[in-house]
């Protein structure tokens, strides 16, 4: 059995040239969208994904300001820009690109940001309201794996989803959009006893552990639909997903492959949220 792929720069592609539309309908109103990111240090990988964030907002017609800060900027020279933005009529959206030097606490920093511009929905208040099934700014990663078990036509509902890793970013939040949808949702970590007994039980598998090649084909279910969610650069520069896609394409019914997969979706999402604020001042 080979599995079928889900082409996250495909379905991205697509839902650009929606948000596209969205971006003229709103410039006929005299609003342009505006994207502030903060990238604090020289993280290779950060600044790869800054410049993909900026060459999406150029694409759409979303303006885009990045703030790149040395690695020295204390907590309080972050916190006092965001309070500037928070304050400025051309900007909807302000990310903070993860993860900060060591001393800058990123949940400080997070809580500093205006809740309706927190476009990557990691605010105590975006991250309560979907906790509680409430409307909110849904964080760009997991909302962006979502959409693409969607786009493999099966129904979530009812099904068995189990989610590798609970981190703030990608694990906690798509687990609880997963029992949104209706997916009876396990989550594992670092702790969990007998981790290949648990994915081989999940019709949807999300990885998101920051290990390359981490989950092999014996851990999944044959026909599941798997979400590769981990960017790891090998000593080879090349890039490699949480999931080893050569044995687990042969039992798996979707999976997502790395580079091409959930990546350019969080930015399509990043772009989907941006442009969902500035609408909100229509
Ligand atoms: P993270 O904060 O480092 O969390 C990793 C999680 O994996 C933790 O919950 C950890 O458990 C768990 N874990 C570690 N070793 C494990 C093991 N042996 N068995 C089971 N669970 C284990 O990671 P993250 O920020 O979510 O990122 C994960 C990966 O996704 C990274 O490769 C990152 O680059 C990538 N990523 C990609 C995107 C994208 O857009 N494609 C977005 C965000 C992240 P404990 O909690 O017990 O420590
Ligand atoms: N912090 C993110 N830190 C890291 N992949 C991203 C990402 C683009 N606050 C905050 O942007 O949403 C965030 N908000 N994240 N990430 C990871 C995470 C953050 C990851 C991958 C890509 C953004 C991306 O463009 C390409 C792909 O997978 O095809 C390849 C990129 C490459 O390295 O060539």
């Amino acid at each position: 059995m080979s599995a079928d792929i889900i082409d996250g720069k495909e379905i991205a592609g697509e839902m650009r040239q929606k948000i596209k539309d969205r971006v003229m309908n709103l410039k006929k109103k005299n609003i342009v969208p505006g994207l502030s990111v903060i990238l604090v240090g020289d993280d290779p990988a950060s600044q790869v994904y800054v410049r993909n964030k900026e060459k999406a907002c150029k694409d759409l017609g979303i303006k885009s300001k990045t703030f790149r800060l040395p690695r020295e900027t204390s907590q309080a020279e972050v916190i006092n820009l965001i309070k500037d933005l928070n304050k400025d009529p051309e900007i909807h959206g302000i990310l903070v690109q993860l993860p900060l030097p060591d001393h800058v606490d990123p949940d400080v920093v997070i809580e500093a940001i205006d809740p309706s511009k927190d476009v990557d929905g990691l605010h105590p208040v975006n991250m309560g309201r979907l906790i509680r099934g409430q409307q909110c700014l849904m964080p760009c990663t997991p909302h962006g794996c979502i959409i693409m078990i969607k786009r493999t036509g099966i129904d979530i509902k009812g099904k068995k989803a189990v989610v590798v890793g609970r981190s703030n970013i990608v694990g906690k939040p798509v687990s609880i959009m997963l029992l949104q949808e209706n997916a009876t949702v396990t989550v594992c970590h670092s702790k969990t006893v007998d981790l290949e007994k648990e994915t081989r039980e999940a019709d949807i598998l999300v990885v998101a552990v920051g290990k390359p090649k981490f989950i092999k084909g014996d851990m999944i279910k044959p026909g599941a639909v798997v979400i590769d969610v981990g960017i790891n650069r090998l000593d080879n520069g090349k890039l490699a997903g949480d999931v080893d896609f050569e044995s687990a394409s042969k039992v798996a019914g979707w999976i997502t492959p790395v580079p091409g997969g959930v990546g350019p979706m969080t930015i399509t999402m990043l772009m989907h949220n941006t442009v969902e604020a500035a609408e909100r001042l229509c």
